[in-house]
């Protein structure tokens, strides 16, 4: 498989760097699987979900988000999680954080044998249905980053959201910052739907 980004706006290496774990997420979605992934409700993704639900009128679930640490002299990045709607469809329309310039909606496709990416309007999110953005597929771009993002920090994120009226909700994340994904979302064959604490 080609990776190439030609349809980003942005130099191809942007976009290559936030996506360096594409393949192997590709893979995974490619398996004849649902859309909806009940393993991204693991143990360790409530954890770090719980700062940014504790401060939201539960507009929508978030669930192991992360946003990938940068290496020196890069840019951009992508940030990931699982999100579900509670208590009707919204969609996403796009997300600002005080340390990117800009702040871009993505996808990621096969186009024939190459894979692009390319800015995104929207982002459906039906209720009670857990959509993943996550390397490989749809994903926040955090580019024109103002500092590097280093692992073990967190960045503030503000989601807004849509509702089938049009109104606009706003809905703060905290983020961290990681090297990889959480370990719930990096091992699918782990799977199980469940919320409780062991
Ligand atoms: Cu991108």
């Amino acid at each position: 498989m080609i990776i190439k980004p030609l349809a980003c706006r942005r130099p191809a290496l942007v976009c290559a760097l936030a996506l360096s774990v594409a393949g192997a997420a590709w893979a995974a979605a490619d398996a004849p699987t649902s859309t909806v992934s009940p393993h991204t409700k693991g143990h360790a993704d409530a954890r770090q979900a719980r700062p940014a639900q504790s401060k939201t009128a539960a507009s929508v679930e978030v669930q192991g988000a992360w946003i990938r640490a940068t290496v020196p002299g890069q840019s951009g990045t992508g940030g990931f999680m699982a999100l579900r709607s509670t208590q009707g469809p919204l969609a996403l329309v796009g997300f600002s954080t005080p340390v990117a310039g800009t702040a871009e909606l993505h996808e990621m496709a096969m186009q024939g044998e190459v894979m692009r990416m390319r800015p995104v309007s929207g982002l459906d999110l039906p209720a009670g249905q857990v959509v993943e953005l996550k390397p490989g597929g749809h994903h926040l771009m955090l580019m024109d980053l103002k500092k590097p993002l280093v692992a073990g920090t967190s960045v503030p994120l503000v989601l807004k959201l849509k509702t089938p009226e049009g109104r606009t909700v706003d809905q703060r994340v905290n983020v961290p910052v990681r090297t990889a994904a959480p370990q719930a979302l990096a091992t699918p064959a782990e799977a199980h739907d469940h919320d409780h604490a062991h």
